[in-house]
């Protein structure tokens, strides 16, 4: 017997088949009939106070998932104001469907109340969209979305539905059945060639480094490089996006590299007779200037998106493929190797970076960004999943939390947007409900999306926000510190007391200046049952250190003074 449905129901039907247990969204005139529906079906919906903190949630879910993050909107206004996000998930190849309302099919170019062609809008940001107008389309155009932001490559996938389409009924038919599309190819291979060439320099490299990026945790291969790297004795750097993808304090891991990544660590790469780059893009805050990055090294790089290869940097070997199963054919074939005397050229290339370090200078009553996460990390024994804002923070982030986890750091990296952070980590914790979830955000970025406390504590979810309150758009102040000779330009921020902001939402909060009162405060914040802000008073004018600056040569980092001056704090 047919089953007949609305376009409402069937939306809702076709999420349930696709496992979605959680939207975010927001509601209105053009998604009204979905949202009626939605009452009868077994989802959790999660009001948002502004539809950019709905994509970011999603996008914070996913990314701490591996599912698929799904926002809602209305038309116009609500769709438009998902452009951020959307665009945040794309350049970090995050997958998060949109569902957006359009309006009557009928109105559709006559500038009707409301109306925004958003899949125009989000064409270049999604990796696909729709616009649905014919209600027996609906359930099949569900099923390819997923697959589309799933598949191959992640990204965010739009579908806008005219508001005649979810009104209108039509015959539920549900075929999974897997998705075939035309010129859309994400099971690419390796060659055999391509394979032998690999082999062949992994084992004869004398000075090589793995590149990890984000794509070993998008296609959970951490096993794999982890064997890859301890049977080879290949130390491991990695992306911004790549923490977590493999043990922060292995003796085999370099850190960070690129911009602000560590001295060492570039120093290396520049040095290095192979680069064996896994799921990463050569991003320009990686390489630095390109003509004289790496120059002894050959270059091997395995991405599942060949639109990658030889993009940013030339490479001598492509390996097109999802990393797992390229890695589980290349692994057989690695030599155990030793390579003691490029580990210990490594070692010495330290040098000095712990003299130079914030935690090794003489304690002097000051309160440092590096202090609060440092202590952060060792409180919460390397294990939390932390979600950055961007600026300097975020860096600091990634220098003094040590991961030791796949998808533990969260972070916008290619579009670095600000305001990220905290919707993102009410999506983490919402996918990931036994994890402990902080977030750490910069007192400009928390200001762009602070709204979402309220979501916080309507939803009752239990986060904790780590303010690292400096007084300044402090990595827009450093550029101008470096760049424009001190001239703040449109840095220094006020911003509201966020002791009293927090009590407003009925959250608990304390704002902490001295370092001995750090501990406490994060022991505080562990210890309460419902989501507590922190704010941080820190260092004003400190500096992210090293710096590459952008285009120069990766060896030509702005180091740390040594030994560095001490600046005035705010409370000075
Ligand atoms: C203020 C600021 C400073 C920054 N400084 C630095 C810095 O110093 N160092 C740094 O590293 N970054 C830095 N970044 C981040 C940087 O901009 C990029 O976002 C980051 O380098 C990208 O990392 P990625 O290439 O690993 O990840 P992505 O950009 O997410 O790319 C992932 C790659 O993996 C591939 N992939 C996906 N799935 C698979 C799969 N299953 N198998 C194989 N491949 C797959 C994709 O096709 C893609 O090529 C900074 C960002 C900001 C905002
Ligand atoms: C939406 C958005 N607008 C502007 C920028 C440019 N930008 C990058 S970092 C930064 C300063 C961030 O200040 P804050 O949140 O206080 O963090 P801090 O750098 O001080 O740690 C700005 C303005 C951005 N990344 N995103
Ligand atoms: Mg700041």
């Amino acid at each position: 017997m047919a089953t007949i449905r609305t376009g409402a129901q069937i939306l809702w039907e076709s999420l349930v088949r696709e496992g979605v247990t959680t939207v975010f969204g927001y509601p209105g005139g053009a998604i009204l009939p979905a949202y009626d529906a939605m009452l009868e079906y077994p989802i959790r919906h999660v009001l948002v106070r502004h539809e950019q903190g709905a994509t970011h949630m999603a996008d914070g879910y996913a990314r701490a998932s591996g599912e698929v993050g799904v926002a809602v909107a209305t038309s116009g206004p609500g769709a438009t104001n998902m452009v951020t996000g959307i665009a945040t998930a794309m350049l970090d190849s995050s997958p998060v469907v949109c569902i957006t309302g359009q309006v009557g099919s009928k109105l559709i170019g006559s500038d009707a109340f409301q109306e925004t062609d958003v899949t125009g809008v989000t064409l270049p940001i999604t990796k696909h969209n729709y616009l649905v107008s014919d209600v027996s389309e609906l359930a099949a155009t569900i099923h390819e979305a997923f697959y589309v932001a799933r598949s191959g490559r992640p990204g965010p996938v739009l579908v806008d539905i005219t508001k005649d389409a979810q009104q209108a009924s039509a015959e539920f038919v549900w075929d999974d059945s897997p998705v075939r599309l035309r010129g859309y190819r994400p099971e690419l291979r390796a060659t055999e060639a391509e394979y032998r060439q690999a082999i062949e320099l992994i084992n004869g490299a004398k000075r090589p480094i793995i590149f990890a990026g984000h794509g070993v945790m998008l296609s959970g291969a951490t096993g794999l490089v982890r064997e890859l790297a301890e049977r080879a004795n290949i130390p491991i750097a990695m992306t911004l996006l790549g923490i977590g993808g493999f043990p922060a304090l292995h003796p085999l891991n370099l850190g960070m590299m690129g911009m602000h990544g560590e001295a060492w660590v570039n120093q290396a790469i520049q040095e290095a007779d192979l680069l064996l780059a896994l799921g990463m893009r050569f991003d320009d805050r990686v390489t630095g200037n390109i003509r004289t990055y790496a120059p002894n090294a050959r270059k091997i790089h395995v991405d599942i998106d060949p639109a990658e290869f030889n993009k940013n940097v030339l490479v001598d070997v492509t390996m097109a493929g999802d990393l797992s199963a390229v890695l589980a054919d290349l692994l057989p074939q690695v030599e155990r190797g030793d390579r003691a005397d490029w580990l210990s050229a490594i070692a010495a290339m330290k040098g000095d970076s712990a003299v130079r370090d914030v935690q090794n200078l003489p304690d002097s009553g000051h309160l440092y960004a590096a202090h609060v996460i440092n202590d952060l990390w060792r409180m919460t024994d390397g294990k939390a999943i932390v979600v950055t804002d961007v600026g300097q923070h975020q860096m600091w982030e990634a220098q003094y939390y040590h991961h030791q986890e796949p998808r533990s750091l969260i972070t916008s990296g290619g579009l670095g947007t600000m305001g990220f952070a905290l919707p993102a980590a009410l999506g983490a914790k919402l996918a990931r409900p036994d994890a402990e979830v902080w977030v750490i955000a910069g007192d400009g970025g928390f200001q762009m999306t602070m709204c979402e406390l309220a979501t916080i504590v309507q939803e009752k979810v239990k986060v904790n926000v780590a303010i690292i309150n400096n007084g300044y758009l402090g990595m827009v102040r450093q550029w101008q510190e470096f760049f424009y000779e001190r001239r703040y330009a449109a840095t220094p921020l006020l911003s509201p007391d966020f002791v009293k902001l927090a009590e407003a939402f009925g959250i608990r909060s304390a704002r902490v200046s001295h370092r001995q009162d750090v501990m406490p405060a994060i022991e505080m914040a562990r210890a309460e049952e419902g989501a507590v802000v922190l704010d941080f008073r820190v260092e004003q004018e400190d500096t992210v250190y090293p710096m590459v600056p952008a285009g120069a040569d990766l060896h030509a980092m702005i180091r740390r003074p040594s030994p560095s001056p001490i600046v005035e704090t705010a409370d000075d």
